[in-house]
């Protein structure tokens, strides 16, 4: 990972970069504007996005809030130490936005729906089982996985297939840390993930009946044992809120969102390439790999650039997200 570190193809240029909020006032952010210069503060104060930021992103992020919070900051884990081997030293995308923005189709297709709808989605307690074909099957609390290694935070660009993209600091470990310890078996091709399926605290699985719930998604072993991989529990030095996957999803930052499932509680080891919700309804549309190509036009949104959150601006989409250096050897 060492070239990610000296050559960062996915740092930002200053047009990306998107007014904060809260996250502006964190030390942390004392700490990068230090290092990153005048330039970078004037672009991050002046470039405000008042006029172009959806009336979503001005609702107070309240509605959702974990409610493990509190005990999680009690219990020291949170803000995890930023990992500068992956911190592009360039604003965040609002928080405020980032949690009322979100694509969730168990609660709603309307993202800015989707934080005021997760008030009844219990995730404290919450059980994930790793299995499948690995010597060292696990059924654990969140709890007790999110204490089996270090968490780091790390900033990672992200970019949804319908053309949108933020810079955002996750909090987990890499999910390569879990598969070595549930030792799979030589057989295992793939790993199969699985999002909670609750119809009496989910709206929207009713309003999608014909969707082939619960919402599943999957990646080659070589690609969930990536190190650019994460188990992620945290995001902007907090546990996960609920609409943006509480207690615990991956995040592929190489790859479109939908790739990124939420609220896991299953990771399973399988042979065959598993079938993935979005795949079984649009093959085309939503192929197993779905790594981002600037170059792939897909049918129903030009991928040659991207809208960033907060700020509205257009920018280039880069092959594999910017993660060119890390991944490409992959394919
Ligand atoms: N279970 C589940 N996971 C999901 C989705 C979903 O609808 N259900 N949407 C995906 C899509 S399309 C995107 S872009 C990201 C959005 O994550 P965010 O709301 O935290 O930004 O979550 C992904 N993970
Ligand atoms: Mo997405």
């Amino acid at each position: 990972m060492a070239n990610l570190l000296l050559r960062p193809s996915w740092y930002l240029p200053e047009s990306a970069i998107t007014p904060r909020a809260e996250y502006q006032r964190r030390r942390e952010f004392l700490r990068q504007l230090g290092l990153s210069g005048a330039g970078l503060l004037a672009a991050t104060l002046t470039g405000c996005g008042k006029e172009t930021t959806p009336a979503a992103a001005l609702v107070p992020a309240t509605a959702g809030a974990a409610t493990a919070a509190a005990a999680a900051a009690a219990t020291g884990l949170y803000p995890a130490k930023r990992n500068p081997e992956f911190d592009p030293k360039v604003a965040l995308s609002n928080s405020d936005e980032v949690y009322t923005y979100n694509n969730f189709y168990e609660f709603s297709t309307t993202k800015s729906r989707v934080h005021k709808l997760v008030g009844k989605f219990t995730t404290d307690p919450w059980s994930i089982h790793i299995g499948g074909l690995c010597e060292n099957e696990m059924t654990l609390s969140a709890a007790e996985l999110i204490g089996l290694f270090p968490l780091e935070e790390r900033v990672y660009r992200f970019r949804c297939v319908e053309a949108w993209a933020m810079t955002v600091p996750w909090t987990g470990f890499p999910l390569a840390k879990l598969i070595e310890k549930a030792r799979p078996k030589s057989e295992a091709k793939f790993v199969k993930f699985t999002t909670a399926m609750r119809p009496d605290q989910m709206p929207g699985i009713a309003t999608l009946g014909e969707y082939p719930w619960p919402y599943t998604e999957g990646l080659r072993m070589d690609e969930a044992r990536h190190p650019l991989t994460l188990l992620a529990t945290g995001l902007y030095g907090e546990p996960l809120k609920k609409q943006n996957g509480a207690p615990l999803r991956i995040v592929v930052p190489w790859k479109y969102g939908y790739k990124s499932i939420k609220s896991l509680v299953r990771i399973d080891f399988v042979a065959q390439q598993p079938a993935t919700l979005w795949e079984t309804l649009n093959p085309v549309e939503y192929p197993f790999e779905s790594n981002v190509d600037p170059g792939k036009p897909h049918p129903r949104w030009s991928q040659a650039s991207e809208r960033v959150l907060g700020n509205g601006e257009s920018v280039r989409t880069l092959k594999y997200n910017g993660y060119a250096d890390a991944v490409a050897k992959l394919y």
